[in-house]
Formats: structure tokens, sequence, C-alpha cells
């Protein structure tokens, strides 16, 4: 029986990538005068890179203009990255980072029926902080009392160490858990910790090869093209409306390894 849930946050709960991180990364070039920007194509080869400031590294040794020396490109990334996760929480207050449909419906049926939420991401905590503020409100944490980011980590995804923090804060083994999560490294990072994990593909990660969850599907908005098929409801008719935490627990309770590739 699954205890808790244990959710991710970029691509999971929103498509904060393309929308969010990326345009905020080129406001923070933009302030420090720099010519550099990040399309929507590039940005997607970068994420291969977890954590925003080591893909600010990672994109500058592509670069004849950035900084020569180690040191002085660390010190670019660090005043970028700070930069670009004030305009990430500028851009959530606007309300241009929404939820994906089909999430909140969850976290509530979740909390209604007394499962534990967690929190377990690499981002950084400011912006787990103005996305969940901005969408669960002011006492959030209520919802989510065990919340891991990128600053309580060693290591990130697809390290395990976010997820294994976790489960000592929750006290719970992995099999009395279930991650969701959108991504290769996520899916990764989770199936390294022993935690089965739910895929809901976002658009960054739409086509990547997964291996080893318990199921893997489009969103949580339709219960349509998922792998495995969700069971149908004992009663009542048929339903293709949203994921419901029935079908987690089915799809938990099976334990069957699905693998996709786009
Ligand atoms: C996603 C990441 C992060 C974000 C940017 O982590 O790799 O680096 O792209 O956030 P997850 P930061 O899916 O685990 O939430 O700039 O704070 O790293
Ligand atoms: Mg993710």
């Amino acid at each position: 029986m699954i205890e808790a849930l244990l959710w991710d946050v970029d691509g999971t709960l929103a498509e904060t990538e393309r929308d969010g991180h990326r345009v905020a990364f080129n406001r923070a070039f933009a302030a420090q005068g720099l010519p550099w920007r990040w399309d929507a194509l590039r940005y997607g080869e970068l994420l291969r890179v977890t954590g925003g400031r080591e893909r600010l590294v990672a994109d500058m040794a592509t670069r004849r203009d950035a900084p020569v020396l180690p040191a002085e490109r660390e010190a670019l990334a660090l005043a970028l990255h700070r930069l670009k996760n004030r305009f990430y929480a500028e851009l959530v207050d606007e309300g241009g980072i929404p939820l994906r449909p089909g999430v909140l419906a969850l976290v509530d049926e979740a909390a209604a029926r007394g499962l534990l939420q967690a929190i377990v991401t690499t981002t950084s905590r400011s912006n787990v902080e103005a996305l969940l503020g901005r969408h669960f409100g002011a006492h959030w944490q209520q919802r989510f009392p065990v919340v891991v980011c990128g600053e309580d980590v060693a290591a990130k995804k697809p390290d395990p160490e976010a997820y294994r923090r976790a489960l000592a804060a929750l006290g719970l083994g992995p099999l009395a858990t279930l991650a969701i999560e959108d991504s290769f490294p996520g899916a990764t990072a989770a199936r390294a910790a022993d935690v089965p994990v739910v895929v809901t593909r976002s658009v960054y990660f739409a086509h990547d090869g997964i291996e080893g969850a318990v199921a893997i599907g489009p969103g949580l908005h339709t219960r349509r093209g998922w792998l495995p098929e969700p069971v149908p409801p004992a009663t009542g008719p048929a339903t293709d409306g949203p994921v419901r935490l029935d079908d987690l627990v089915d799809w938990h309770a099976r334990m069957e390894f699905v693998s996709h590739y786009g």
C-alpha cells in the first residue's frame, strides 16, 4: 500500500523549464549585459545537465566569449544563477507558470485519503517556495511536510540522494512510497533509491527512453495513452478523465516494470 507520494517539481508539477527557468536565464544574461540566449531547442540539450548553476558552467565550456579561468566561470555562473532565480520567482508571481492539469486534483485526493506527500527535487529551495506558495498558498508546507531541495544534497538527480533523504525524513521504506517524475534523470534517481516511479512525460522529455517505471504516460490529466493501461473503475462507466489515486494504487500494487521509448 502507498503511504506517501513523492513529487518531483520541474516538469512534473508544472512545465517550469521552457517557460520558466529558460526565460529567466535569458533575462539574467541580458541583465548582466551578456549576448547569450538559450532558445527552446538549446535549452532542451542543456537539460541533460541537472542543476541550473552546473548547466551554466557546461554551456560556458562551449563558448569562446566565456571567462577562461574555471574560478571566473564559477563566479559568473553563481551570479547568473542568483539573478535567474529572482527572475523565475517574478515569472511565477506573474502567473506565468500554471500547474500541469491533473496535479491539483491528485494532490487534493491524496490529502483527503490521508497520504503523506513530499517534495523531492534538486532545484533551488527559492524556486520551490515561489511555485508552491503561488499554487498551494502560504501554508503549502502543511500539504508537503517533507521537502528535499538542491541545497539539501551533495549530488543532484539522477543521483538517488534526494530520494534517500526524503525516505529517511518520512521514516518509510521505499516500497511504501510512490514517486511521480517527468524525466529520465528523475526516474533514474527514484529507481536507484528503490522507489517505484510513475512517469508523467513533460515537453522536454516526451521522447526519452524510460526504463523500469511502474507506469509511463502523457500527463495526469488523462487516463489515455498510459502503459500499462489503467484498470477501468469497478463501478460506473469507463472514464477517460484524469488519473486518479486508485490508478496509482493499482500500478503500485501490480509493480509491473515497464519501459517506453517516446
Ligand atoms: C530540475 C533541474 C533544475 C532546474 C533549474 O530538477 O535540473 O536544475 O532546471 O533549477 P527537478 P535550479 O526536476 O529535480 O526539480 O536553477 O535551481 O537548479
Ligand atoms: Mg523533473
